[in-house]
This record gives C-alpha cells, sequence and structure tokens, in this order.
C-alpha cells in the first residue's frame, strides 16, 4: 500500500497516456474554473481521505482504489471526473486497456455527507458521447444522467456540470447510461457513499469501512482490449478491476466493527461468501435495512444492478477467505471451455500425441489443482487461470477472491498487510498418518422405503477409478 504522500503526490497530473483523444478542445481558460483534476495511476489500495473541510466523517477504504478529493466553493463541494481510456493492471504480468475516470477503472469514489451540495464536472475525453448516471440517488430529473431522456450526451472534449444535494445516507454508485452496454464492458464505473450528518439509530459507526465494485471482462488470452459484445461468458471476474491474487486482503484489528460495501455492476449475481464469521446485512441501494429485517448470513447474494452493505464483529483472528461462491468466478482466463478430462485414461493418446507434438501436455485428469503448480507457457499479458501462493502452497484461485486478515497487534488506522497469519501450535489440520480401516456398508441399505414396480432393467458395471497410487491432490 503507498504512503498518502504519494496520494498526494499523484494529485494534479493532468492525464495519462493513450487519454487525450480530444483533450485539445477543452480550453485552458474555461479548465481555469474548473477543480484540477486529480489522476491516479497506481492499482494499489490508497489510505482513507481524511476530510479537511466540511462536515466530519469516518472514511471508506476502496479495495485497489481510491477517494476523489474535492475544493469547497461557497459551501458547494466541487469535484471533477475525466472519462478517459486507461491502462489497468488486473494483477502482476497482465495488464488491460479500459476506459475509466481519472486515471483508473474504475473511478474514484466520491464520498460526501448527507445534505451536501455537490457539483461534479465531467469531461469526456473518449472519442464518444458519455454522461454519468447517479445511481440510487434523489435527484432533480435533469440530473439524473440518462442520455437522451434527461440530457444530451456529453460530446467528446465537452465537459458537463451536475449539481444537486445529497439528500439521503447510503451507498450508492455512478456510471455512463450512453452506449452502456460499451462503457460499462469496458470499465466505466465508480463507488458513491454518503454519509449520515449525525448519528443515525440505523448506521452504527464501524472502525473500518471497505468498497468495492463487483466488475467482469472477457479478455482473450494474450490480449489487452475487452471484447464488448460478450453478454453473460465473461472469462476475467474482478473486483474493482482486479483479479487474485492482485486483489488487497482487507486487513483489520481484532474486535474491529467491520463494513463492507459491495455494488455489482457485472451482468450475473454473486454470492458473495465470508469465512469464519457471521455477518448483517444493514443496507441495501434502497438504504439502511430497518433492524428488525437483519438476519446472520454468512453469505449475501449482490445481483445485478444492487447494492450490499454488511456489518460484522472481527473477532475470530487469522487469515480468512472472501470470495464469490460461483466457483467458477474464483478463476482467470483459460479456465473456462476446457473439457473435462476427470477419470478419463488418456494416457495412450497423449504418448501418442506427444511423438507428434513435443509439448502436447496432459489436461487435468486426476482434476485441475495440479495445473497450479505447473509452468505451463502462457501468451504475454496473461492472467494466470488460478494461482496465488499461501503459506501451505498454491491456493489455487483467480477471480473474485481476496482474504480478511484479522489481528490482535494491528494498529487502528493500520490498513498495510500484516502477513501470513502465524497459527497457534495444534490449530492447524493436519496428516493423518495411522492405518485407515476398511469401509463398512452402510447398515440401513436394502429395500428402498418406496420401492417402484418396474420392467427388469439390464445393470450396467461401472468402474471407479480411484487415483491413488499416483498422487494424492
Ligand atoms: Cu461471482
Amino acid at each position: 500500500m503507498s504512503s498518502r504522500r504519494d496520494f498526494l503526490r499523484s494529485a494534479g497530473i493532468a492525464s495519462i497516456a493513450g487519454g487525450a483523444v480530444a483533450a485539445a478542445s477543452v480550453s485552458r481558460v474555461a479548465m481555469a474554473a474548473l477543480p484540477e483534476p486529480v489522476v491516479q495511476t497506481k492499482p494499489n489500495t490508497m489510505p482513507p481521505l481524511v476530510p479537511n473541510t466540511g462536515r466530519p466523517y469516518n472514511p471508506v477504504v476502496t479495495l485497489n482504489g481510491w477517494t476523489l478529493p474535492w475544493r469547497m466553493n461557497n459551501g458547494v463541494k466541487e469535484f471533477h471526473l475525466v472519462a478517459e481510456p486507461v491502462v489497468r493492471e488486473m494483477c502482476e504480468g497482465f495488464k488491460a486497456h479500459l476506459w475509466g475516470y481519472n486515471g483508473q477503472s474504475p473511478g474514484p469514489t466520491i464520498e460526501v455527507v448527507e445534505g451536501d451540495r455537490v457539483r461534479i464536472f465531467v469531461t469526456n475525453k473518449l472519442g464518444e458521447v458519455t454522461s454519468v448516471h447517479w445511481h440510487g440517488q434523489r435527484l432533480p430529473n435533469g440530473m439524473d444522467g440518462v442520455t437522451g431522456l434527461n440530457q444530451p450526451g456529453i460530446e467528446p472534449g465537452k465537459t458537463f456540470v451536475y449539481e444537486f444535494v445529497a439528500r439521503r445516507p447510503g451507498t450508492f454508485m455512478y456510471h455512463p447510461h450512453a452506449d452502456e452496454m460499451v462503457q460499462m464492458a469496458m470499465g466505466m464505473m465508480g463507488f458513491w457513499v454518503t454519509h449520515p450528518k449525525e448519528k443515525h439509530p440505523l448506521i452504527d459507526e464501524v472502525d473500518r469501512d471497505f468498497v468495492f465494485l463487483l466488475n467482469s471482462y472477457d479478455i482473450d488470452p494474450g490480449a489487452y482490449t475487452p471484447k464488448i459484445m460478450t453478454m453473460v461468458d465473461f472469462n476475467l471476474w474482478t473486483w474493482n478491476s482486479r483479479v487474485f491474487p492482485g486483489i488487497d486482503s482487507l486487513n483489520v484489528r481484532l474486535n474491529d466493527k467491520v463494513r463492507i460495501r459491495i455494488g455489482n455492476l457485472t451482468m450475473t449475481n454473486h454470492p458473495i461468501h465470508l469465512h469464519g464469521h457471521e455477518f448483517l446485512i444493514t443496507g441495501t441501494d434502497g438504504g439502511p435495512t430497518p433492524k428488525s429485517a437483519r438476519w446472520p448470513e454468512i453469505t449475501t447474494d449482490v445481483a445485478v444492478g444492487q447494492m450490499r452493505q454488511i456489518d460484522f464483529l472481527a473477532d475470530e483472528p487469522g487469515d480468512w477467505a472472501f470470495h464469490c461462491h460461483k466457483s467458477h468466478h474464483t478463476m482467470n482466463a483459460m479456465g473456462h471451455n476446457v473439457p473435462t478430462m476427470i477419470g478419463v485414461d488418456h494416457r495412450g493418446v497423449a504418448k501418442k500425441i506427444t511423438n507428434l507434438i513435443p509439448e502436447y501436455m496432459v489436461m487435468a485428469e486426476r482434476g485441475m489443482h495440479d495445473m497450479t503448480e505447473m509452468e505451463m507457457p502462457l501468451p504475454d499479458n496473461t492472467a494466470q487461470m488460478m494461482t496465488g501462493t499461501g503459506p501451505f502452497g498454491s491456493v489455487g484461485m483467480g477471480g473474485m477472491f481476496s482474504m480478511l486478515k484479522v489481528r490482535k497487534e494491528q494498529k487502528p488506522g493500520d490498513y498495510s498487510d500484516p502477513g501470513w497469519y502465524k497459527h497457534p501450535p495444534g490449530e492447524v489440520a493436519f496428516e493423518w498418518t495411522g492405518s485407515l480401516p476398511d469401509p463398512a456398508r452402510f447398515k440401513a441399505e436394502g429395500k428402498g422405503a418406496m420401492p417402484v414396480e418396474r420392467m427388469p432393467i439390464k445393470q450396467v458395471e461401472v468402474q471407479v477409478r480411484k487415483p491413488t497410487g499416483h498422487g494424492n491432490h
């Protein structure tokens, strides 16, 4: 994680590579009246942006992201978003050419306080029209951002101004409402948090408040640009346009009250699952959830276009997996469209093919975990299918996977990675080295409770191949 100084240093750099499609058409004089756009080029999780003007609040931390600084102008909070092409590192060794805001996809998080008057300048440096829809906000109809319906599209090179009062506290998102299929598939989206202006009966104060967006991309191995026509069959399932092991862990202090806010701008639902703890869903897009409607969960399904806010007490030390429970979503490109070879004895076939193609490799006869450890040549600029090395070897994950790291020693306000958990003696699963008894037949095995009269059926004998003897994965 970079220091706050790095963050401030990055402020004020106007544009990054590939950005300036039509920048020249915004005149310098016109730009001088605007807050200067702040750009962030690193994919690291930035420390919370503690407010130094306006009403105070406990700021959020954006996973692999950052919060957009503002300036106060006669009591109005002014922000400047620049829609532009960006290069986003999704994990080490894999960069994607996306569209985003202020140097990154997703764009920076916008944080305000209930009752704030907010003015947002949006400059379009893309090659086509765009607009910004403030998903979930109460606002005047003409500020809602639907191109053609509420406003004309923002032409390339033009800057539009949105202004409204952040009327209700909660968790929101922003994204284009112009050529959405293309612009959202290219990564244009961001998070918005409105903090309550005073103690709120349904919004508890927390020690850590994390936010991130679920997004997805279809980028062929070796390619850089998402395929924008893909409807559901994406191959990169991302949190804030990052894939595991490129997603930072959520580092907290033992007994911290933790909040995580998750927004879904993919084209499918994601059951988000936390290990070791139970949480309450304390808020949705509609606002804080009434206390009588909360119940404990360990998985919550976040549907398309939805937001879920979960609260819990981090009272179990350790490194706890935190991931989407759709197992195809914890894999990167190349984990898809591969024939199932489990149990297929293709040793003979493989030998024949190896004579013709020496590099031919037998894939996944015993399962696919082996592939996490094999040194398979990949095209340049490709995320490993499933990878990440933990203290006990390969984690064998990709995509929407991270960890909640709970530590007694973590200082308040410290979000840095404490490294791997050191397990107390006797608290790690271990190998049984004694003898194994033969399996006994289930005692009640016999006639079913509801026998059915049938024509005699020819029994097919099925052989079960047990892979003992050649590996124990
Ligand atoms: Cu998922």
